[in-house]
């Protein structure tokens, strides 16, 4: 139906066409073909005039009127060091283009009525070309281009100057449809070595490799939180994507990179107003002074809600527009409180799990000062309870042994059972019996020996402390008091475990 209509305006168009044709031979067999075409002439160069002035009207009360919308005119003025002199660039290009604008716009429309024909036995003067004027044209515009390129060269070689490692604060951006990643480094001021192999959707979106000491206290923040930067210090981006071209684009801060999956590109620059300064700023400005939801004049003025943005500058897909983030930027000593605040990503995800290359190898000393408090009380409550403790027994978290033999890991174990001996000091009378369990993997005799080997060794290394052996005894309970299941990898490792019983006290 639509094509139907669509050829039948199309016919009818093309009859108009034909007909107003018809009509205007008709008139000029009546007036004479020349007069016409004179009156034509006089007509259309009128029409050039009157749109050469509509248009540059339009042009400047159009540039005005949205001035404080533009990024370097109005209150958005440039958030970040470098970013004035871009901001300048802008202005020298702008004063330069106008002015070309304006004489070719203005000699475009004027020559047309100025040259048009009035006298048809005038001829129009024809000259092939003139050397000089084309030596003109071409060389003005090349130094100017020449000019203004260099003066951008050296403002981008500020955005990648090669720099010491202390000097900057690195933060790593991935780009994915449809969110960025943002990863921190955590106190040790370096980002943990990545490697697309190590990808896993759930547990590891960016391919961090826990091996890397480096990676252990990297943050990394969900899809919606805010980015926060601190003023006044040298931020490196580096930037990359794990599926198609995004853009890391700042446009508060001047800075925009492509993201690009397989090379990892980056560039630096430096905040030098708070998001508070910011708004401040704004605020000396009437329309920034209305309310932000313009529905709604109860709701925070527009300079109240105003936030620094990252946005994907690459049209990536339908979901584009929700790659937004919110970026604050607040003082150095605020940074380091909130940065203090977040979790490693290894902490709360991957310690402890089967993903976790440092389990049972490695104790970190935040861990290990909290399993001290944590025993203490564990005992303290055990002890202070009205129900009769004999029996009861406390799981030794942090005893370990080699895999798969009765060695004793004694620089891991050796905090567990130190805390072990402080208490054993704490309760003279205390008798308790080291219990070793194993999982059900291997046959029940070899585990039986294999636990009772493991509660031996542990509780010679209590003997190693002065600790009387008339108040230790080991046993071997194999596979035969599991705590989780053992079809598990998760459940399994909860039934290998030694624990403290309570003989008598
Ligand atoms: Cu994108």
């Amino acid at each position: 139906m639509i094509y139907f209509v669509a050829l039948a305006i199309v016919a009818l168009l093309a009859i108009i066409v034909v007909q107003i044709g018809r009509l205007s031979d008709l008139s000029a067999k009546i007036k004479g073909e020349e007069a016409v075409e004179l009156t034509g002439n006089n007509r259309q160069g009128i029409i050039s005039v009157v749109f050469m002035i509509l248009f540059l009207v339009i042009c400047f009360y159009s540039a005005y009127y949205y001035k404080n919308e533009m990024m370097p005119y109005g209150p958005l003025k440039s958030a970040s060091e470098h970013g004035f002199e871009v901001d300048w660039l802008f202005n020298v290009t702008l004063v330069i283009s106008t002015i070309v604008f304006v004489i070719t716009h203005v000699l475009l429309f004027w020559f047309p009525y100025k040259y048009r024909m009035q006298n048809p036995k005038k001829k129009s003067l024809f000259y092939v070309d003139d050397l000089k004027l084309e030596m003109v044209w071409t060389i003005v515009p090349l130094i100017v281009f020449l000019l203004l390129v260099s003066k951008g060269i050296s403002i981008m070689n500020e955005l990648f100057q090669p720099l010491e490692e202390n000097q900057y604060i690195e933060i790593e951006a991935t780009g994915y449809q449809f969110a960025w990643d943002i990863r921190y480094p955590g106190d040790d001021g370096k980002l943990g070595n990545k490697d697309f192999r190590l990808i896993e959707p759930a547990t590891n979106s960016l391919g961090v490799d826990w091996n890397d000491e480096a990676a252990l206290d990297d943050i990394i923040l969900g899809g919606t939180d805010k980015i926060v930067l601190p003023k006044d210090s040298l931020i490196r981006v580096r930037i990359t994507a794990k599926d198609v071209l995004h853009s890391f684009f700042l446009p508060h801060f001047r800075v925009k990179m492509d993201a690009v999956p397989g090379m990892p590109t980056y560039f630096t620059f430096r905040p030098v107003k708070t998001t508070k300064e910011f708004r401040e700023e704004l605020r000396k400005y009437p329309e920034w002074n209305e309310p932000s939801d313009p529905s709604d004049p109860s709701s925070p003025k527009r300079w109240e809600a105003f936030e620094y943005e990252l946005a994907c500058a690459e049209l990536c897909g339908k979901g584009h527009y929700s790659m937004r983030r919110v970026v604050e930027v607040v003082e150095r000593d605020e940074f380091e409180s909130w940065l203090k605040e977040q979790k490693a990503f290894y902490t709360t995800n991957i310690r402890g799990t089967a993903a976790d290359p440092w389990d049972g190898k490695k104790l970190f000393p935040s861990e290990i000062k909290a399993r001290k408090e944590e025993l203490k009380k564990e005992f303290a409550d055990l002890m202070t309870s009205t129900d009769n403790v004999i029996g009861k027994v406390i799981v030794l978290k942090h005893v370990f042994y080699e895999t798969g033999s009765a060695d004793l890991n004694s620089k891991l174990s050796k905090y567990e059972l130190d805390n072990v001996v402080e208490i054993l000091g704490k309760y003279p009378n205390l008798h308790v019996e080291l219990s070793g369990h194993t999982d059900n993997i291997g046959d029940p005799a070899s585990n039986m020996g294999l636990s009772e080997n493991r509660a031996e060794n542990a509780m010679q290394y209590l003997l190693s402390k002065n600790i009387s052996a008339s108040r230790l005894s080991a046993k071997g309970y194999g596979e035969s008091q599991p705590l989780g299941s053992n079809d598990t990898p998760d459940g399994r490792k909860k039934n290998r475990r030694t624990e403290l019983k309570i003989i008598s006290k």
